[in-house]
């Protein structure tokens, strides 16, 4: 058997190993570098994170042990510059998100509230001497952070948060509850965003320490989705913190929502690598599982599910790559993060569920990954913006009225 560029069979013309890269090609528009931390995060998920996830995801345990190989990796706060970070481009950064995907969303998640959201807070909006206390910790994974937006009457809109922070003396007090917050029970500093009585732009960033009194989080649980990670409710009852405890930088509902950003860009990559992962495994078990006689890869339905699952995990690499692109040239605005988050978020989860009626009955299992990368994703559907917000972010950018207010 001769096998060509990218692995085809030059004597069938099939594709040995149809990645979704190779049929595409899409190599071609990546450099060597961008390749090279591809495979290298490619790699340690087959090795550390394919063999085990089934355990972890039945389980309901996120590997706390992983976090010092994640900062080994140079995935903590991989896109950010300085204080120990990496400072990887935009594409680097979303190539290793789609790896992780590929895994795990949960896992994914783990990097993406480290970096995007925790680190980008601090490196944005703090101050230097927040930025020495935290950063380098953080990106050795010697120090976890949460981010604390969302409350439980205060979801698609922050605006509405109750969360407040009132001055006594020098100190700031904070009062509130937060829910939904990714590490909250494992994390040594959260970021919380809370309304202060300033009457412009009210809402601020505190940075406080998770063993500060008054700091309670509890894990929400059970849960159907992202079983391998942490999400968590926040009490905050007379928190006190120093003045030097804001992020003096943030003003406005802007702060958060420029940390959302990094988040959903992420998550533009990562669910492209759920997707693909959902293909391919569909694909080997479709080759290799016998109906009537001879492999269900044979019969045209499932080879039809097989070309769409194909084309729109082509489609949604390469958006993803456009994308990474323009926020390394800096031209990337918030509604194309929302085009980006929206398509590919709908499009894998599509995929994971024609990828599970492949396996017919055994596709409900933990044998195989599509049901549980499709569990995962009705999270990251509705996390960092649900649909209906991206669509509606998308109307106002093409109407240019908005739907929210
Ligand atoms: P609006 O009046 O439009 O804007 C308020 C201010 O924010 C600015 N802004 C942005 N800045 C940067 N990037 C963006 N994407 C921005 N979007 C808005 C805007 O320019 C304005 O600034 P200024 O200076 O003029 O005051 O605000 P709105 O409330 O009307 O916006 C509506 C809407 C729906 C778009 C917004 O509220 C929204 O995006 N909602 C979704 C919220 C969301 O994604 N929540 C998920 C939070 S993630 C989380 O807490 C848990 S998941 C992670 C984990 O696992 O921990």
């Amino acid at each position: 058997m001769t096998v060509t560029q990218a692995g085809r069979n030059a004597d069938t013309g099939a594709f040995d190993s149809p990645t979704v890269q190779d049929f595409l090609n899409i190599d071609a528009h990546l450099s060597d570098g961008e390749k090279g931390i591809r495979e290298k995060i490619r790699l340690f998920v087959h090795d550390r994170i394919k063999p085990n996830i089934k355990g972890w995801y039945d389980e309901a345990v996120f590997p706390k042990e992983i976090v010092s190989e994640f900062a080994e990796l140079g995935l903590l706060g991989m896109h950010l510059s300085g204080y120990g970070c990496a400072g990887r481009s935009a594409v680097e950064y979303g190539l290793a998100c789609m790896e992780l995907e590929a895994g795990d969303s949960g896992l994914r998640t783990f990097v993406s509230v480290q970096g995007s959201l925790a680190m980008s807070a601090i490196s944005r909006f703090g101050s230097e001497e927040q930025k020495q206390e935290w950063l380098p910790r953080m990106a050795r994974g010697e120090t976890i952070g949460c981010f604390g937006l969302t409350e439980p009457t205060a979801g698609s809109d922050p605006a509405s948060m109750k969360t407040f922070a009132s001055k006594e003396g020098s100190d700031w007090v904070l009062n509130g509850e937060k829910r939904w917050i990714g590490l909250a029970t494992i994390a040594d500093v959260a970021v919380v965003w809370a309304r202060t009585d300033e009457e412009k732009n009210p809402v601020r960033g505190f940075l406080v320490p998770t063993d500060s009194a008054g700091f309670t989080a509890k894990d929400i649980t059970p849960k159907l989705s992202m079983r391998a990670s942490i999400q968590c409710d926040i009490e905050l009852k007379n928190v006190r913190l120093p003045e030097g405890a804001m992020l003096p930088e943030a003003r406005g509902l802007g702060g958060p929502f420029a940390c959302l950003n990094e988040a959903r860009y992420g998550i533009i990559w990562g669910a492209m690598g759920a997707a693909r992962d959902c293909y391919e495994s569909a694909l080997a078990y479709a080759k290799e599982r016998e109906q009537f006689g001879r492999p269900i890869a044979s019969f045209q339905l499932v080879q039809e599910k097989l070309a769409n699952m194909l084309i729109e995990v082509g489609k949604g690499t390469l958006l993803a790559l456009h994308i990474g692109r323009m926020k390394d040239a800096g031209t990337l605005e918030p509604e194309h993060i929302s085009f980006g988050k929206l398509n590919n978020v709908r499009e894998a989860i599509e995929i994971a569920r024609e990828a599970r009626t492949v396996f017919g009955g055994n596709g409900v299992t933990l044998d195989y990954p599509p049901m549980r990368h499709m569990s995962n994703l009705e999270s990251v559907r509705t996390y960092e913006g649900t649909d209906e917000v991206h669509t509606l972010i998308l109307g106002n950018a093409i109407t240019g009225i908005s739907a929210f207010r």
